[in-house]
């Protein structure tokens, strides 16, 4: 394989109620990432849209995640945050995109068929497109690394196949133009440590998501300490106490999300979670979690509040992001139009 300088990229939709799965499945991967690696993440708004969104509904859902990522500690000024349609790059590059990748391929997507349910005929053209702009998203700045929860993953292996076959379509040109011979790196999704998928906690066969009709089952990163204690006070258990090794977690699924939130949140690991908590009731593991949580999140939320409130800061951290990942983004896109034909100014 062609060397590619190592860049870390990766998105998160600005679709209201930012909750812990995206916190722990991939905003603090972002933070950790960005001491080793350039990073760019995105807003990634124009995924947004492929479902009905309010219009200012979503202005304030940009700056929310944009505050998200600054609160939770990634550096602006070191490395790249944006909001994805000041970029149109990413989207001439989904055209493209759309035409390398196979129809075949997009219908095996599950999580089109999880969205769109028994109402296929009726969702838009671009909810079934949007791994294709997803792909986009991370080859328009030729990233190599994308830290994702798992619910991702099938999205990245798409990347991947889409980044492959626009390799091989174009090699003579590719080598051409100059370019070696690959075009394209393969993305390489970054899904690891205890919290990749965290669950609801309502149902633990449910994921934590934003779109839950159940305030209840996902922590919202800008919840009081009271919404938190009361949240997960309530969150679904069994009435075994905790087992003292993983194995016994198997058929458990809520005590299995819990305590992987615990082991994330305090970076450590599940079964490192158990030797401390193994035999203890839940009324007393629940009670650590709430104190952990309130401790973690409680300072994130607070400067997220802070700073969506700040709309000229958060919109000048947008436009300095967007305006360096443009000059990246347009290279890419030139170098794409050469290896096509395309005649370009
Ligand atoms: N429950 C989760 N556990 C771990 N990681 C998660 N992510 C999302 N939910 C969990 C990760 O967060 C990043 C940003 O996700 P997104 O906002 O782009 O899209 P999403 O996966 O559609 O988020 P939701 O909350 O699940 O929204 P809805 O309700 O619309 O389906 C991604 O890296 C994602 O893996």
């Amino acid at each position: 394989m062609a060397a590619f300088k190592e860049l870390v990229f990766s998105g998160v939709q600005p679709t209201g109620n930012l909750h812990l799965g995206n916190y722990l499945g991939a905003i603090t991967k972002f933070v950790t990432l960005q001491e080793s690696h350039d990073c760019i993440y995105c807003v990634v708004d124009l995924h947004a849209i492929t479902v009905p969104q309010e219009p200012l509904t979503l202005t304030n859902n940009i700056r929310e995640v944009t505050a998200a990522f600054i609160a939770s500690g990634i550096d602006p000024k070191k490395h790249i945050i944006f909001n994805q349609s000041q970029v149109p790059e990413h989207a001439e590059l989904a055209w493209v995109l759309n035409c390398t990748a196979r129809l075949g391929w997009l219908n095996r997507m599950t999580q089109f068929k999880e969205k769109a349910g028994k109402d296929r005929e009726n969702v838009s053209v671009g909810l079934y497109a949007y791994p294709t702009l997803m792909a986009a998203d991370i080859l328009v700045y030729r990233a190599t690394h994308v830290p994702v929860g798992e619910d991702q993953k099938q999205h990245l292996e798409l990347a991947r196949d889409i980044a492959q076959k626009f390799n091989n379509d174009f090699a003579d040109s590719i080598a051409s133009h100059g370019f070696g011979e690959e075009f394209f790196p393969s993305p390489e999704p970054l899904i690891q440590g205890p919290a990749t998928r965290v669950m609801s906690l309502r149902d633990g066969n449910k994921k934590m998501s934003k779109s839950d009709p159940s305030d209840y089952s996902r922590i919202n990163l800008t919840d009081d300490a009271d919404a938190i204690a009361t949240k997960v006070r309530k969150a679904k258990t069994d009435p075994e106490p905790l087992p003292s090794e993983e194995k016994g977690l198997e058929t458990r699924p809520e005590a299995d999300n819990l305590v992987g939130i615990y082991a994330a949140l305090s970076e450590t690991t599940k079964a490192a979670v158990l030797a401390e908590f193994g035999s203890a009731q839940f009324s007393t593991f629940k009670s650590a979690l709430v104190d952990l949580s309130v401790a973690k999140l409680g300072p994130i939320g607070g400067e997220m509040k802070r700073l969506v409130a700040d709309h000229s800061y958060i919109d000048s951290v947008l436009a300095d992001g967007s305006e360096r990942a443009s000059v990246l983004a347009r290279r890419t896109m030139n170098s794409v139009k050469d290896v096509l034909g395309f005649i370009r100014r």
